[in-house]
């Protein structure tokens, strides 16, 4: 993604897209491992960025993924495939971390809600099978892609905060963390914040892709963080949600909350650029529906005529036409609990509905179309308890929803959004994450003024990107 930064100017090009497809391979036993396609990935990142040199003069690049993940390295050199969080190798981390470190206490000194995949579990699942012994080096994913781009390793801060190994209060590695679950602290790389220069393109890489002697800029490197500086927030009562895979909900704090009323919430308080909180909770997202959209693929392909080969005349679903059919579904439809952890891992969504249903004593959805409101309608209720829940914990009056991502786009989602949480929804921008990465880059390098705030940043996204406006009912209105 190019961004054009300057003032007035704040505009996103596509240069390149390709998709992110997690890749099993059988494991110790035959059990599958889930694993990132980081070669796959690196390659297209090389193609994109000599794309992206031959329509601009770049100022810098900057590099940003979902959190959690890494990649061991060993002087240098990668050692092993990166995990995917989805995999469920973590199950026996957790199990290590809690043996040493009490689950109530580690959240006091991280402010971090349990999600069984953070970094500091998966670690810990490493050192049980040995693979820490073979790694000097652990870098979070985009670290990993800045040092194959700079030969520099660095840790960004916005990132490092949901390994579960950062300290709450002072943001820095919490020494006791690592003395308890005895990961070694020299993993990992310092901490660097957003906006801080990582390094210029080693040569070798910018000849190959044509390109100067471009910097790269630390940004939010967890894709929430960027995502969060992108949403056009106008005041405290405003709660956002990254609307993507998962749904983060939640407010931007200046200080964390780590009380016994967040915990048991599950409230996360993660890192934000300018040493914000981000104290938000993570729902399953769209990913119930990308996921129950395989399945109806996988399934229509299986039972697609011997001989008929197109994939079109296979596919069973389409965004459009599945959400233009929910939208049609009049009957009450199922709300579940989409943070149910049976949701995480990659699967045939559609019958895990049906047995959350069965368990539930509640009516399963029947056809695709209900299956797809179904899920729609229990986000939204997520979204609903959540919001409700943050003002609680937080002590903040919350008005305002900004919906950003790929979710700001799915129309019925939004409604369905301001309906049930009784509030405005204020949708996009789309790319929210993308804009947040450029604009940290942008303020460092002096294309706007380095004493800009984020409220100034997000002035000019709400400049650049007017979001779309949905009314609660007048029943449901606060
Ligand atoms: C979103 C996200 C979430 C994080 C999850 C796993 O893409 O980064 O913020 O909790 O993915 O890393």
């Amino acid at each position: 993604m190019l961004g054009h930064v300057g003032p007035g100017e704040l505009r996103l090009q596509h240069v390149a897209r390709f998709p992110n497809r997690p890749v099993t391979v059988p494991e110790s036993g035959g059990a599958p491992g889930l694993h990132w396609d980081l070669l796959g990935l690196w390659s297209a990142i090389g193609d994109g960025l000599a794309q992206a040199g031959r329509s601009a003069d770049l100022v810098s690049i900057g590099v940003d993924s979902w959190a959690v993940d890494y990649g061991l390295l060993r002087q240098g050199s990668l050692v092993g495939l990166p995990y995917h969080y989805r995999d469920e190798r973590t199950a026996l981390g957790v199990a290590t971390v809690h043996a040493a470190i009490p689950a109530d206490e580690l959240y006091r000194r991280t402010g971090l809600a349990h999600l069984p995949f953070n970094t500091i579990f998966q670690l810990a699942a490493d050192q049980a099978v040995g693979t820490l012994d073979t790694a000097d080096r652990a870098l979070l994913v985009p670290d990993l892609i800045g040092r194959w781009l700079t030969g520099v390793d660095v840790t960004e801060r916005t990132n490092a905060s949901t390994t579960g190994l950062l300290s709450a209060v002072s943001g820095e590695w919490e020494p006791s963390l690592f003395a308890g679950t005895r990961i070694p602290r020299s993993l990992f790389a310092p901490l660097v914040d957003p906006g801080t220069s990582v390094g210029a393109l080693l040569p070798a890489f910018a000849t190959s892709a044509g390109l100067g002697s471009v910097p790269v800029t630390a940004v939010g490197s967890h894709d929430t963080a960027s995502a969060v500086v992108g949403v056009p927030l106008e005041d405290e009562h405003a709660a956002y949600i990254s609307s993507g895979t998962w749904s983060l909900v939640g407010v931007e704090l200046s200080a964390p909350v780590v009380t016994d009323a967040a915990r048991s919430a599950n409230f996360t308080n993660e890192g934000g650029v300018d040493h914000r909180i981000r104290f938000l909770k993570n729902i399953s997202g769209l990913w119930l529906l990308s996921e129950s959209m395989r399945t109806w693929d996988a399934r229509a392909s299986a039972s697609a005529a011997p001989g008929s080969s197109s994939t079109d005349a296979t596919r069973a679903s389409d965004l459009a036409t599945l959400l233009a059919a929910a939208a049609e579904v009049t009957r009450p439809v199922a709300v579940f609990d989409a943070s149910d952890e049976r949701f995480t891992p990659p699967g045939d969504m559609p019958s895990r509905i049906r047995s959350w249903c069965v368990e539930h004593d509640v009516e399963p959805p029947a056809s695709q179309a209900e299956v797809v409101r179904s899920i729609l309608e229990s986000l939204a209720a997520a979204y609903a308890v959540t919001l409700d829940e943050a003002e609680r914990v937080s002590g903040r009056t919350i008005t305002t929803v900004h919906v950003v991502g790929g979710g700001s786009q799915n129309e019925l989602l939004c409604r369905l959004t301001a309906e049930r949480t009784g509030r405005v929804v204020l949708a996009g921008p789309v790319e929210a994450t993308a804009i947040g990465n450029v604009l940290v880059q942008a303020r460092a390098a002096g294309l706007l003024p380095q004493s800009s705030s984020l409220e100034a940043l997000r002035a000019l996204v709400r400049e650049a990107f007017p979001p779309v406006r949905y009314e609660p009912a007048a029943a449901a209105r606060r």
